[in-house]
């Protein structure tokens, strides 16, 4: 057996290690005992610099939502993650190979959806990040640091952008063409969001930031949103940053890496539906501002995806798994089709916001 495996505190004998999931950073295996199943993940260091600060934050976060959960007389162990201490009680292990690896309960009866199929489901989706939000609220941001320095500083993506694109090779540079010259015409649209922030027009908040739909996991008997989970990017931020990313991976039926653009649609009634449920399961935390910021922050977010997906492939692909050398590119433009349907249906998005 691998010995990142015989780490942990898992109670039985180990029946079976496989490979799980659909995440685009950290390695995911699935292992069963004779007594209870984890999973198990490597986490990506390339991405996350610091394993040993994410995992403080990891702790910090789950032990405070843990406490929360109880009181309400909920069942934490499938409400949130559970850490799996190692045998000498860390919450994580370093292999001799330099590896990070942690365990945590896995969460039996559940499935976490790749594409939405109906408005219901995503509204549901809303009201369970909406209420993450909720949770969080009166958590100390000054307690958590930055897993991934400025992840959601979109100007600063930008820049990256820039910087990649001037070392890229000159062939994929000629292959993304269309999607660079997307990058440079919309440099503003890096920054608006950013700027209402350094004008004390939003604030700083307790967020997940990484809201894709395949974050969270429905109970498999009632299809309701049962519990969040990647919790590596929690971290101060905006709320858009969440209310955008849920939009950038639910509100359409198409995949992050369809190829046919035609199918690449904003759903207005997805969309319409997830704003009803992100704004209501937020419990009335959420200031006029912010409420009026959704639109901007899914657009942003939006663009920040294809930003990143774009610089991964002019860089060789070093950050998100891809499955084929055009993948990252791919990516690119579904993200840069859902910018420009958000562009061609801003009026209804700002207007159907303000009417919640
Ligand atoms: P990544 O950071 O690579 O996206 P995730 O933490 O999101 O990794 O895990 C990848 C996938 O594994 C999730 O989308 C989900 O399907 C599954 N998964 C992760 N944690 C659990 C869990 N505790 N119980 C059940 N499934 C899980
Ligand atoms: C990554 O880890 P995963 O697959 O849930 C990425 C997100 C991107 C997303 C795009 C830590 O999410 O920021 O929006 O891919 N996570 C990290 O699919 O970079
Ligand atoms: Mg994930």
């Amino acid at each position: 057996m691998e010995e990142y495996i015989s780490a942990f505190q898992f109670e039985g004998d180990i029946v079976e290690v496989s490979p799980y999931g659909n995440g685009h950073i950290n390695d995911t295996y699935y292992v069963a005992t004779t007594e209870n199943e984890y999973i198990v993940q490597r986490i990506n260091h390339y991405v996350f610099k610091d394993p040993a600060l994410l995992m403080r934050n990891y702790r910090l976060v789950t032990d405070y939502l843990k406490a929360i959960i109880t009181r309400q007389h909920k069942d934490p162990s499938r409400e949130t993650l559970t850490i799996i201490p190692t045998k000498d009680n860390q919450d994580f292990y370093q292999a001799p190979n330099g590896n990070y690896y942690r365990a945590i309960l896995f969460i039996p009866n559940t499935v976490s959806l790749e594409t939405i199929t109906n408005a219901q489901d995503f509204y549901k989706t809303g009201l369970a990040f909406g209420h993450f939000q909720a949770l969080l609220k009166d958590f100390d941001a000054s307690q958590l640091e930055e897993t991934i320095p400025h992840f959601h500083h979109t100007p600063s993506r930008y820049q990256t952008f820039l910087n990649v694109y001037a070392q890229a090779e000159k062939s994929k540079i000629a292959t993304a063409k269309k999607e660079i010259d997307f990058v440079l015409a919309h440099e503003e649209d890096a920054r608006t969001l950013y700027e209402m922030y350094t004008r004390h027009e939003l604030p700083l908040r307790v967020t997940h930031n990484d809201t894709k739909l395949n974050n969270i996991l429905f109970d498999k008997t009632s299809m309701e949103p049962l519990c969040i989970i990647d919790l590596d990017t929690v971290m101060p931020g905006l709320v858009g940053y969440d209310f955008g990313d849920a939009i950038r991976s639910g509100a359409t039926f198409a995949k992050e890496d369809e190829t046919d653009l035609t199918l690449v649609k904003l759903e207005l009634d997805l969309y319409e539906a997830f704003t009803r449920g992100f704004i209501e399961g937020a419990q009335g935390i959420l200031t006029a501002a912010e409420i009026a910021s959704l639109p901007l922050a899914a657009k942003t977010m939006i663009f920040e995806c294809g930003i990143r997906f774009l610089t991964d492939y002019l860089e060789g692909d070093v950050y998100f798994k891809t499955d084929y050398p055009l993948h990252n590119l791919v990516r690119t433009r579904t993200q840069f089709k859902l910018v420009e349907e958000i562009e061609k249906n801003w009026a209804k998005l700002q207007a159907l916001t303000q009417s919640h």
